[in-house]
């Protein structure tokens, strides 16, 4: 009797010690398709398609380098349904005497596993998860003398540490952070190059109509799914990437285009979030392509500190802050999530483009995340918990380690700035200024009141005029209050009359 090692639908990594340590002879890998974490949330069927299919093909892999691996289907006519219950059933019948499974993202998780040694009555050992490049207790160590932690500073302590993108201990071209080049609208002579596509296999297409059948009722369309499901293909995502897309990447980072989901981006959050890549391969091979000239600065720097840095840090903030985190509620928002998040149909073009964007493909960038929808959570009061549960359900990198950061702190400023220095709201005019949606829209961005006015322009000052309690202090908000002085009480009131009318329209469902 060996060891039983258990290897959860995110952590696909042959290079995580759960596997490197194991004896092929004595040892049993567990992989389990199980409906409490496919149920936990209503996961949209892309996600659920690409995370099975995945530990299908990575249980073949592993079968084919020898080691014993018992693999439970979700339809598997004595599926237990649960992580725990597969555990205790394989542990029983490979005689196991202890589990070893390498410590999950989630906290949820977490909290269960540490009591799974006395409900197994066995030892279980958490291997740390090596797919980080800093620890939860590096975090733990930079945060705790300051008051405000900024990914900024966390970033340039990781690039002096790792020594990526520095020399002569100073960072490469003289600056930490390019961005000031990265915030260009894309002009639509542009077109981005065609995202890499695979076609599904023989154990995706089961796959596909095992979801269609059991998950019919989860967000998102699984139809023309096209992702990668091996480590081959997620690298062929990635050598595609920094060949064809990492040279625009910078500048047109922050563009949104009608139609037009993939743009410059990497689309490989997916696959490192799930192991098929990891962090440090991605960052090597986005450097050397800065060194052999393939791709400019810019453009390089502002990816690696996406994984570097902001990766990095919200995994840190998250187990630095759980499990208070899931509950902040600054603002005290407190409105129910508009149906339309759920089916899209909604006048406003830049919701509607986003929405669509996110059920068809289970992804939306980063700019319509958070300044699309985001922005529309914040501004309109939605509850936080309702949010965040959408953002983790809907995007097929999500998990809530990185998600819950990114909503509660960045979208939401829900954790009262703890993560962010302002709230990121703004009118339509940034939505506008960065993409082709409002020449598309029946509502009129230009207008800021009456008929067709853009509903992101008077929910924007209502923002501003209701929480000025809070946020008038805040440096970086100074000049936004010097231009709400000079508007004016009747325009103000004009508008938060508007931004009324149409957060009781939202709150009746009706038509916005
Ligand atoms: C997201 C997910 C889904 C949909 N299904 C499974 C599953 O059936 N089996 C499994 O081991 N993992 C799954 N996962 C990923 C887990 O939810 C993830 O490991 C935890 O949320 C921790 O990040």
């Amino acid at each position: 009797a060996g060891t039983l090692r258990l290897i959860l639908g995110d952590q696909l990594t042959r290079t995580l010690p759960v596997l490197t340590e194991a004896n092929r002879q004595s040892d049993v890998i567990l992989l389990a398709e199980v409906k409490e974490e496919a149920t936990y949330v209503k996961h949209h069927k892309k996600k659920i398609i690409l995370l099975f299919s995945a530990m299908r093909h990575f249980a073949s892999t592993l079968r084919q380098d020898g080691f014993k691996v018992h693999y439970r289907k979700y339809d598997d006519y004595d599926n237990k349904g649960s992580l725990l219950a597969e555990v205790q059933a394989a542990k029983a019948a490979y005689h196991c005497h202890s589990v070893v499974v390498t410590e999950p993202g989630e906290y949820r998780l977490l909290d269960a596993m540490q009591r799974w040694a006395e409900q197994l009555d066995c030892p279980v050992t958490l291997l740390p998860d090596c797919r980080f490049l800093s620890t939860k207790q590096d975090f733990r160590y930079w945060a705790q003398d300051r008051k405000i932690l900024r990914m900024e500073f966390f970033y340039r302590e990781m690039r002096k540490k790792t020594g990526i993108l520095m020399e002569q201990g100073g960072p490469i071209g003289g600056k930490w952070n390019f961005d000031s080049s990265n915030r260009e609208p894309m002009p639509v002579t542009v077109q981005p190059p065609a995202p890499t596509r695979f076609e599904p296999d023989d154990i995706t297409r089961q796959v596909i109509a095992l979801v269609d059948e059991t998950f019919a009722d989860h967000f998102g369309e699984s139809t023309q799914f096209h992702y990668a499901v091996t480590r081959q293909q997620a690298l062929q995502v990635l050598n595609e990437f920094i060949a064809q897309r990492l040279p625009d990447f910078g500048q047109y980072q922050d563009a949104m285009r009608h139609n037009m989901p993939w743009l410059f981006h990497s689309h490989i959050s997916f696959y490192i979030n799930c192991g098929l890549l990891t962090p440090g391969e991605v960052i090597e091979q986005a450097e050397t392509a800065y060194h052999t000239g393939e791709a400019p600065l810019n453009s390089v720097e502002g990816f690696i500190r996406q994984i570097l840095g902001w990766r990095e840090f919200v995994r840190g903030y998250y187990w630095h802050f759980m499990p208070e985190l899931k509950h902040d509620n600054y603002f005290n928002a407190r409105r129910a999530l508009p149906d339309f998040f759920w089916h899209g149909y909604t006048n406003m073009n830049c919701l509607r483009q986003c929405i669509t964007d996110t059920r068809q493909h289970a992804y939306a960038h980063h700019i319509q995340r958070l300044m699309v929808l985001g922005n529309f959570a914040l501004l309109c009061e939605l509850a936080p918990e309702a949010v965040q549960q959408w953002y983790l359900l809907v995007y097929a990198d999500a998990y809530e380690w990185v998600e819950l950061p990114n909503v509660a702190g960045m979208i939401l400023y829900a954790d009262g700035g703890k993560l962010a220095s302002k709230p990121y709201i703004s009118s339509g005019s940034y939505i506008n200024k960065m993409s082709d949606y409002c020449k598309n829209c029946g509502y009129s961005v230009s207008k800021k009141t009456g008929d067709n006015a853009c509903p992101f322009n008077y929910l924007y000052w209502r923002f501003i005029d209701v929480h000025q309690h809070v946020l008038r202090s805040n440096p970086r908000m100074a000049l936004i209050y010097k231009s709400f002085e000079r508007m004016g009480p009747d325009k103000i009131a004009a508008l938060r009359d508007e931004a009324t009318a149409f957060l009781t329209k939202i709150s009746k469902n009706e038509e916005v």
